[in-house]
């Protein structure tokens, strides 16, 4: 009997040597030895990369620890020094992808990933090791971690169209997710208040598309129209290096071009995309707006509206050259083509449209839409790349290929699913980080309330797959649509601590998944936050009345 309870109280004191690091997402495996001890970080520490693919890691350790503790380690080993931190890619074959391990004991952490993204990954982890107030010493416990993600996609969205936001920012998003052990960014372009990336055939797109008057704080008009010429685009060397900057931290960037509606900014840069051209542009909601004359605006509202692109060769040819100069600068598999919220209002009235319809033997506007997906899909596919879209697109039949971003809950996932397509789950009730996380919220949000225990509760593979259907369901992504973010501190007070909920949903197992030992972590993680002195919700703190 005494054996018994030895033995399980020294497999518990494994298990439960959790407690004793604070690291978000929660690691897989941890344990402590039954001997307490540290080892010191500081100035003298020897940091190694074994190899060229792992200076990325290197490179970012030392950038924080520059930042947020004012030294960083030396790749020559420095006089009299104590400690290493050693950075390889493991010889075990067959790990988990994006796997590693972590080891720290007397005089050395040693990170083997099972590839680089598994030693950025451990270097993240590390990070969370170090105590959060500055210091010229750093202690890490000596511990052992084993570690790998549940999910293959982890993504965060960032929508640029409502608002703008400089490349300064964009950068340290990407550093938020990296932090979090997040591997996509879903970059929202385009949308009908502006067009944001450059595209050299089609200068209008954001000289005209870029800007709009007013910088709409409010719904309707003279809700915060200041009436100011607003707007902003990335060049193409900007969106190389943003690229660049991700893919150094094992973040792949899917750039989205949304089609057929949300074109607006498109349409008001080059008005022959519209089924209407000579038609002012229509603001729903609103009568009118000071300052507009007749013609093709970029929108000044928020909404969906019915002036989307035409069916035509014009738009196709359009698109195809956008998507040339698309493709040439983000190396991701994926490419989001939009697809959601497109009215059928104007394809209704077009004859040509009418004409399509019978000629290519579809059932009705839904089917135009699919056939305009399907159309996009193969040129896509043409050039190695897949198509991913919301799940709109499953309406009236999805493109063979087409992966699916369940946004209107959870059943286009199941359905996509079901007929052995890739899914990433979105559902707003869970994941959409625009929605007021505290009923205490004064501020502008749109969509709903979700609190950071709801996002952490979400659980990506619904009741309704079957274990054969899983795989299907690569992963998740917060949703982050910036109609009431004007500027970068909105959008981080959005997603701290949301975000970081999410990393653990999307990264850890779900048997680990467990608010309460969460909840202390998190804590933690807000002091993190004001290290890195970004805003963020304190909702976590006080009951929510
Ligand atoms: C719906 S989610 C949209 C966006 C809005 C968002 C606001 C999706 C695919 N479309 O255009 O910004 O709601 O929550």
């Amino acid at each position: 009997m005494k054996q018994v309870f030895y033995v399980i109280f020294f497999l518990s004191l494994g298990l439960t040597g959790y407690s004793q690091v604070n690291i978000i997402p929660k690691p897989a495996a941890v344990s402590m030895p039954a001997v307490k001890g540290e080892l010191t970080i500081d100035a003298s520490t020897h940091l190694v990369a074994a190899t060229p693919a792992l200076q990325p890691a290197a490179d970012f350790l030392n950038a924080y620890l520059m930042e947020y503790y004012g030294f960083f380690l030396r790749g020559i080993k420095p006089k009299g020094s104590a400690t290493t931190v050693r950075l390889a890619i493991s010889t075990a074959t067959n790990g988990p992808k994006e796997g590693y391990s972590l080891e720290a004991a007397k005089g050395s952490v040693t990170i083997k990933g099972q590839d680089a993204a598994g030693v950025f990954y451990g270097v993240q982890s590390l990070i969370q090791l170090l105590p959060v107030q500055k210091a010229a010493r750093l202690a890490v416990p000596f511990v052992t971690i084993s570690d790998y993600p549940r999910f293959a996609y982890r993504g965060m969205h960032l929508d640029v169209a409502r608002h703008f936001f400089p490349v300064s920012f964009i950068r340290e998003y990407i550093d938020y997710l990296a932090l979090h052990k997040m591997n996509y960014f879903h970059w929202h372009l385009t949308d009908d208040q502006g067009w944001r990336i450059e595209i050299k055939k089609y200068p209008k797109l954001t000289q005209i598309g870029g800007f709009r008057n007013g910088t709409i704080i409010g719904h309707f008009p003279g809700t915060g129209n200041d009436n100011q010429h607003y707007g902003g685009f990335y060049t193409q060397e900007q969106v190389k290096e943003i690229v660049r900057y991700a893919a150094g931290r094992s973040i792949t960037v899917v750039p989205e071009i949304e089609m057929p509606g949300h074109a607006s900014a498109a349409i008001a840069a080059y008005p022959e995309l519209s089924c209407f051209p000579n038609e002012p542009t229509t603001y729903p909601r609103r009568t009118t707006v000071a300052g507009d004359t007749t013609g093709k605006q970029v929108q000044q509202t928020w909404g969906v509206f019915n002036d989307v692109f035409a069916p035509t060769e014009t738009t196709f040819t359009f698109l195809e050259n956008v998507l040339d100069e698309v493709m040439a600068l983000f190396p991701s598999k994926l490419i989001h083509i939009g697809g959601d919220e497109c009215p059928k209002e104007n394809w209704k009235r077009s004859a040509f449209c009418q004409q399509l319809i019978k000629d290519k033997g579809l059932k009705d506007e839904h089917g135009l839409q699919s056939y305009f997906i399907q159309r996009i899909e193969k040129y896509i596919n043409g050039k190695g790349r897949s198509i991913i879209g919301w799940d709109e697109i499953l309406e009236g039949g999805l493109a063979p290929n087409a992966l699916v971003m369940s946004w209107r809950g959870e059943q286009g996932g199941i359905d996509a699913a079901k007929q052995s397509h890739y899914v990433v789950m979105t559902p707003g009730s869970h994941v959409y980080l625009d929605h007021s996380q505290t009923r205490r919220d004064d501020s502008l949000t749109i969509g709903g309330y979700t609190t950071v225990q709801k996002t952490y509760s979400y659980e990506p593979i619904p009741k309704e797959i079957n274990q054969a259907e899983e795989k299907f369901i690569l992963g998740a992504q917060g949703n982050v649509w910036t109609e009431y973010m004007a500027y970068p501190s909105k959008v981080e007070y959005q997603i701290f601590p949301r975000m970081t909920a999410l990393s653990e949903v999307l990264w850890s197992s779900r048997a680990l998944r467990n608010w309460t030992d969460f909840e202390p972590r998190l804590k933690i993680q807000l002091d993190r936050y004001d290290r890195w002195g970004v805003s963020y919700s304190k909702a976590v703190l006080q009951p929510e009345p």
